[in-house]
């Protein structure tokens, strides 16, 4: 339906007052509704998704591609007993909407409103937090297990993603399951799509085009030259038969998930409310693990998000009406990632050596880019971060200098890849952490705030994380050049607006730089938080409050010792800045450092980061000012510590 026609409609419907979903006060209200009044429903929660989102931003085109699928497994399920998982969780909005959070939707990944993900402590709904991708099977049986000791007979249904079921974690959670043999339910969402065109072999093999012509011309042939095998072929063509019924079944999917011991059925049309309740009645009666194959559209209902998903996958706010984005005052700056696609494009063309790696996310890491210009040198290798790193070690191992770009968050999966594959060869792979610290709206799941510990203490990785843009390019060169492993971390969103360099130079190893100078304290200072500090400094200055020397490590490791150790000897109190967890982070290896070579004496230090607590989800400017990580934080923790 076109967009106008679509809010018309809509319009027309609450003028008339047949709003089905006002009335529904519980989620087993829905299993009495009519097939007419199911309808109308999932447009009213469509409407609701694509308001709220247009104006808080977040995952509209997965979660409007699950609506109708959400819908049906409401009528027949009854979710006070049953219980459902969502992978990644993205895609859970119709769900939260039908189950008791319909009137804080509005609240949607605001400061203490709801999330944009599952989470166990926001309702007794959601059975299982998440945000990472492929978690939904394995968690799923571990319930399922756990029903089962408890003698409890309530069904567990896990929602997966074609994307997500590219991560090698969504095989072990089936790999059990079908050797366990346990009553599971496992929900194919296959809209062909991961954030951007899914990828792998297992798309195409998941894919449509298998009930094609030529699928169907290969499967003729196919039979024909079975028949012609000597002694073995009529066998083999029976047990196809046998086991599928047909050739035709012998080719679909299904093949793929009866191996594993489930019970395939599909591919059922995932907006046909009516056909899914009648699978879903059906499969309610089966034993044993069950795989539902359901085809869905991302962004369904939503012209806009229909044609462009991959935008509208994760979107800022827009214009409902039109799709198009809201304006965003100001300045129009190019975002961190965007400065290491163009960067990395640019020193690649000088250096054929280089490759690029993503795990399934070349817009969001800014590699959309490099991959256009050396397709050959691009890898998407679909959600398997693990597989990235080894991958890229495999590759440097052969002389590659592969860059992995991931947000820092999804490289915690892929934490003994790091130490196993890369760093105890000490092999060139440079992982480019994007997102890292607060990212804002995602919340706990997604924040960036651990790189530093995770990372730092593995022998033979470069920590890096750079103030601004231009130094991020010199980062970048650097991490490549150096014949080891190398990290770099920075932020999610616009830098400050640095200078780029067209000729970028590396940074000598372990250097830092004094920003400013002052004589009546140091702040140590890195990445991100660099710039808020030096403002906070220069503002105190100009009002006359203190004087303050602001020094940018850019390394966490090696820590610049040799600056920090003249540095300390002019001041006696040191305030430390980082985006990261206090444990272990960048104010802990200096710690450690100034211990090791006896410099503590005398000096009092006081240490600003994240404390030993997961960060919820707000905008990043709320989420700073209340952790104090913001130029005003700093400001008067200085005056605090400074002046005491
Ligand atoms: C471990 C991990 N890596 C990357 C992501 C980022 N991510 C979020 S959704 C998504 C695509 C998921 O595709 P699919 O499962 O098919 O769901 P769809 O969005 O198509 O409904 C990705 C890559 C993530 N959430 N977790």
């Amino acid at each position: 339906m076109p967009v106008a026609a679509f809010f018309i409609y809509l319009i027309e419907m609450s003028d008339n007052n047949i709003s089905v979903l006002s009335t529904l006060d519980s989620p087993s209200q829905v299993r009495d509704l009519t097939p007419e009044q199911l309808e109308a429903l999932a447009s009213e929660v469509r409407e609701m998704i694509i308001r709220v989102v247009s104006k808080n931003g977040g995952h509209l085109a997965p979660s409007l591609g699950v609506v109708d699928l959400t819908v049906a497994l409401m009528k027949v399920f009854d979710f006070e007993h049953d219980q459902i998982v969502w992978d990644v969780g993205h895609q859970a909005y119709a769900y939260k909407i039908l189950t008791g959070r319909r009137k804080m939707f509005h609240t949607l990944r605001k400061l203490e409103g709801i999330s944009g993900f599952p989470k166990i402590d926001e309702s007794p709904f959601d059975h299982f937090g998440v945000g990472h991708s492929s978690t939904s099977i394995s968690a799923g049986l571990g319930m399922v297990v756990a029903r089962d000791i408890l003698k409890k007979n309530n069904k567990v249904l896990a929602v997966i993603g074609d994307g997500s079921m590219t991560a090698g974690l969504a095989y072990e959670g089936l790999n059990q399951s079908g050797d366990l043999d346990r009553d599971f339910i496992v929900i194919l969402n296959d809209n062909e799509m991961s954030i951007s065109r899914n990828v792998g072999a297992l798309s195409s093999f998941l894919s449509r085009k298998l009930s094609s012509k030529w699928m169907v011309r290969f499967k003729k042939e196919l039979e024909s030259w079975m028949r012609h095998i000597p002694r073995i072929g009529d066998e083999l063509l029976n047990y196809a038969r046998k086991s599928e019924e047909s050739l035709k079944g012998f080719f679909t999917p299904g093949i793929l998930f009866e191996a594993f011991k489930f019970n395939y059925i599909g591919p059922v049309d995932g907006h046909n409310i009516k056909s899914m309740i009648q699978v879903f009645n059906q499969l309610k009666g089966l034993e044993g693990p069950v795989l539902v194959h359901v085809l869905t559209k991302k962004g369904k209902g939503y012209k806009p998000a229909e044609e462009n998903p991959t935008y509208f996958h994760g979107v800022g706010c827009f214009e409902p009406e039109t799709g198009l984005a809201k304006k965003v005052q100001g300045k129009c700056l190019p975002t961190y990632t965007d400065v290491f696609g163009k960067t990395l494009c640019s020193l690649a063309e000088r250096d054929e050596k280089i490759v690029a790696i993503t795990a399934a996310m070349p817009e969001g890491t800014g590699l959309s880019r490099f991959a256009e210009q050396f397709s050959d040198r691009f890898f998407d290798v679909g959600i398997c971060e693990q597989h990235a790193v080894t991958f890229a070690a495999g590759m440097a191992v052969k002389g590659f200098k592969p860059v992995v770009a991931v947000y820092s968050t999804f490289l915690q999966r892929s934490y003994d890849q790091v130490i196993h594959d890369v760093c105890l060869q000490n092999l060139p792979v440079t992982l480019c952490l994007d997102r890292g610290g607060i990212v804002g709206e995602d919340g706990a799941t997604h924040h960036g705030l651990f790189d530093f510990s995770f990372l730092r203490h593995i022998p033979n990785m470069i920590c890096m994380a750079p103030k601004d843009e231009a130094e991020l390019q010199s980062m970048l060169l650097t991490g490549i050049n150096h014949p080891g492993p190398a990290s770099i971390r920075y932020p999610r969103g616009v830098g400050v607006g640095s200078v780029l360099k067209d000729d970028v130079l590396p940074i000598a190893m372990g250097e830092g730089e004094l920003v400013k100078d002052g004589d009546q304290g140091l702040i140590m200072a890195i990445g991100s938080r660099v710039y808020p500090a030096l403002e906070a400094a220069l503002e105190l200055e100009k009002e006359k409050t203190l004087s303050l020397a602001v020094f940018n490590a850019r390394f966490v490791k090696p820590v610049p010792g040799e600056m920090i150790r003249d540095l300390v000897k002019r001041f006696k109190r040191v305030l430390m800045v980082e985006e990261n967890v206090l444990a272990g982070g960048f104010s802990s290896a200096v710690l450690e450092f100034l211990t090791d070579h006896d410099l503590v004496s005398g000096l009092i230090i006081k240490r600003m980061g994240i404390p030993d607590t997961f960060v919820e989800h707000g905008t990043q400017k709320e989420l700073r000012q209340m952790l104090g990580m913001c130029k005003g934080g700093i400001k008067n923790t200085s005056i605090e510590f400074f002046r005491s």
